[in-house]
C-alpha cells in the first residue's frame, strides 16, 4: 500500500506493519497526571484522542498489529534512574510519591493506565517501559522481529519526547517509520511542529509524516 506523506510517498505492507500507540495514559492526558504536574497544559494532548482512536480502529479493521506502550516504574522504583527521580521531585511531581491518581508514574496505579476510550484489546501487545524510548529495557524489538514487522505507524504522546525517541530508536534498527501528525501531540505545539520537521527532513532522515486521513480516508 502507498499513501501520501512527507517527504514522499510511504509504502508499506499491512501484514508487515505495526501501529505504535505511545503512552496514551492518564498520566499524560488527564488532569492531575504526571504531565500536568510537571507544569504542562494538557489541551493539545486531549485534542488528539479522537484521531488516535480513528487510527486504532482503522488498524483493527485492517488486521494491523497494535502495540501499546506505557511509561512507568516498578513499585520499588528499582528501574528509575536516580537522575530521573531527583528531577521529578524538583519539579514537584516526585516519581513514587502519592499524587491525585495514585503513586506517580508507578505501574498498575490509576495514572499509569491507558485511557479507557483507547483501551487495548485481546491480541494487542502492551509494553511497560521505564524510559522515554520504547526499545530501552523492553522486548519490543523481539516482538517486532518475531511478527515479521518492517514498518511502524506512530501515534501518541508526547511527540518530541517518547514518540520521537522511539522513532529514532526504531529507525536505527532498520524499521520504516510513519508518524501520524494529528494523532501525536506535544504540550507545546511548537515542539510538535519542530519534531515533524526533524523526522521528515533530509529525505526521511528518521521517517515519514502524514495526517491521519491519508491513512484512514476519514
Ligand atoms: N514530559 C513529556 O513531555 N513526556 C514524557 O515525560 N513522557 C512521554 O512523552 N510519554
Amino acid at each position: 500500500m502507498k499513501i501520501n506523506a512527507k517527504p514522499y510517498e510511504f509504502e508499506f505492507d499491512e501484514k508487515k506493519t505495526a501501529l505504535m500507540v505511545i503512552d496514551m495514559q492518564r498520566d499524560f492526558c488527564e488532569h492531575g497526571g504526571f504531565g500536568e504536574m510537571l507544569g504542562n497544559d494538557i489541551s493539545e494532548v486531549v485534542n488528539i484522542i479522537p484521531t488516535v482512536k480513528s487510527v486504532i480502529d482503522y488498524c483493527r479493521e485492517n488486521n494491523i498489529l497494535i502495540i501499546y506502550t506505557r511509561e512507568g516504574h516498578l513499585p520499588d522504583l528499582s528501574d528509575c534512574p536516580e537522575s530521573k527521580l531527583r528531577r521529578s521531585k524538583k519539579q514537584g511531581a516526585g516519581i513514587g510519591d502519592v499524587g491525585p491518581m495514585g503513586r506517580i508514574m508507578v505501574r498498575g496505579e490509576k495514572g499509569n493506565a491507558i485511557l479507557d476510550e483507547l483501551a487495548p484489546q485481546d491480541g494487542d501487545y502492551e509494553i511497560d517501559k521505564c524510559g522515554k524510548g520504547s526499545f530501552y529495557k523492553t522486548d519490543l524489538e523481539k516482538i517486532l522481529r518475531d511478527n515479521g514487522i518492517e514498518s511502524l505507524i506512530f501515534t501518541g504522546v508526547t511527540t518530541h519526547v517518547c514518540v520521537q525517541t522511539t522513532i529514532r530508536e526504531a529507525n536505527d534498527r532498520g524499521f520504516e517509520c510513519l508518524m501520524i501528525e494529528d494523532a501525536c501531540a506535544a504540550y507545546d505545539r511548537n515542539d510538535h511542529l519542530a519534531s515533524i520537521k526533524m523526522i521528515n527532513q533530509q529525505g526521511a532522515i528518521f521517517g515519514w509524516t502524514t495526517p491521519a486521513e491519508e491513512l484512514t480516508g476519514k
